[in-house]
């Protein structure tokens, strides 16, 4: 029988969950109008004021933000809340220019968390649960947003973090954890480390795993699914809107419910701003409707993928996200066409690798070159010249079908590329230098 955290939120009729949006984006957008001067005169730019938002029907009217609004606005331009009544900060991992910081109110801190029981509830967890969060804890939201998401369920909460990884496996044996949360890059490691050892996916106690913060494919889950014995959930979110739980996967595992009450979103065409009709694939942009201190109106994330409304069996009835194909500024462009790491993925696992691989893009005499490095699996590995070759070439034949472009593909030992304990980095683009 499915579970809720909030059953009357989470399943309420769509005509409710359209009230409360309405509602709270009205309070928001004045909000943000008597507290954001930064966000106030983009919308007096746009000539759009607090009384032209009469509903969520007039969201199309207020303007975007972007990572580059937040760059510029960096550190407390964003902010709608004095510093004195915030009492957290969270910042991106990311590696290029400034990095993103978010404040949080204490309140802002109690939705948040309450957005990360919901996932880990519908993921089957109860108070007689014994969570491992192995994400990354500190600035990082991982660690920190599914911890107290684990309080609230009244799990017993294991706060490994990520790294070391015989001690992980130590703890999931010892304490008899049941569900992991980490990245699907370090859960397959893990997974991966387990089989090693000898350890069958019965003599492993965990039951359900909550993996994000990077895109995976399905087949990566099928994977995970059978090496650990378990069902494995996908999990989205971003350090601008909280961090973890901004949508979660239920027991239907057919797409991430975005938790409505708190986020409206959107898919838009990426070049012209428009708004897509459902199912369409575009970029995601998110409203948040009572985040206090960081309150980001139509925040394009650059992640690509699509929403549907169709009835789930879970019963919940919030809108779902498809499993983002990875970020627009992920996309590599290879000799003109549009390449996602995501799609070589699926033709890798399809063909019975695991996700241990390197995506190397170049430039040779004006011209781009695709490398895919895969690991063979321990059971595949042969030195046998002729076989590899005959590999490798099944694999140029796959990629050439889902891509449309030759990649050239070179076989690696078993271990040879770097195991992840955090997001995986996949893509080696040479071409940026
Ligand atoms: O990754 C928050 C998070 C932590 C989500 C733990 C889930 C679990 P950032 O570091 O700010 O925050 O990175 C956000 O990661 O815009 C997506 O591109 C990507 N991402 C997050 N979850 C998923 C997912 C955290 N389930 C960026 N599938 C986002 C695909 C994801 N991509």
């Amino acid at each position: 029988m499915e579970r809720y955290y909030q059953e009357e939120i989470e399943c309420a009729s769509r005509e409710k969950i359209k009230s409360i949006q309405d509602e709270k984006l009205v309070r928001q957008v004045r909000h943000v109008w008597e507290n954001v001067p930064y966000y106030r005169a983009k919308m007096e730019k746009a000539g759009v004021t607090p009384d032209d938002i009469q509903s969520s029907d007039d969201l199309y009217k207020l303007p975007f933000l972007s990572k580059a609004d937040l760059r510029e606005a960096y550190p407390y331009g964003l902010m709608g809340k004095p510093l004195k009544d915030c009492v957290r900060i969270q910042s991106t991992s990311g590696t290029t220019g400034k990095r993103v910081v978010a404040f949080y109110t204490q309140h802002d801190i109690d939705l948040w968390e309450e957005c990360c029981a919901r996932a880990i509830v519908a993921a089957g967890g109860t108070d007689e649960d014994v969570c491992q969060v192995s994400y990354g804890y500190g600035l990082f939201t991982g660690g920190p947003g599914l911890n107290g998401g684990s309080h609230k369920v009244g799990c017993l909460t294991i706060p490994t973090s990520s790294g070391n990884t015989e001690r992980q496996i130590m703890f999931i044996r010892d304490l008899n954890a049941t569900i992991l949360c980490c990245t699907p890059s370090y859960a397959a490691y893990l997974g991966e480390t387990m089989k090693e050892m000898g350890l069958t996916p019965e003599e492993i106690p965990l039951k359900a795993g909550i993996f994000g913060a990077e895109a995976w494919s399905e087949e990566m889950r099928q994977d995970i699914q059978k090496t650990l014995g378990i069902k494995a959930y996908d999990i989205y979110g971003l350090t601008e809107l909280s961090g973890p739980g901004v949508s979660f996967e239920c027991s239907a595992q057919t797409g991430m419910h975005v938790n409505e009450d708190h986020f409206i979103a959107e898919i838009i065409d990426p070049e012209t701003g428009e708004v897509l009709p459902e199912g369409a694939e575009g970029e995601l942009v998110f409203t948040s409707l009572d985040k206090e201190a960081f309150p980001l109106l139509r925040y394009r994330t650059r992640d690509i993928c699509s929403l549907t409304r169709e009835k789930c069996s879970c019963g919940r009835t919030h809108v779902r996200m498809m499993k983002p194909k990875g970020r627009t500024d992920d996309m590599l462009i290879i000799r003109g066409v549009n390449v996602f790491p995501s799609q070589i993925e699926t033709v890798l696992l399809n063909h019975g690798y695991a996700a241990n691989y390197q995506i190397i893009v170049d430039r040779v005499n004006n011209s781009d070159t695709l490398e895919v490095r895969v690991e063979m699996t321990p059971e595949m590995f042969t030195d046998n010249m002729g076989e590899i070759q005959k590999r490798q070439k099944q694999l140029v034949d796959g990629l050439k079908s889902m891509l449309g472009i030759k990649a050239n593909v070179s076989l690696v030992a078993p271990k040879s590329i770097t195991r992840s304990e955090g997001k995986a980095v996949r893509v080696i683009d040479n071409r940026k230098i």
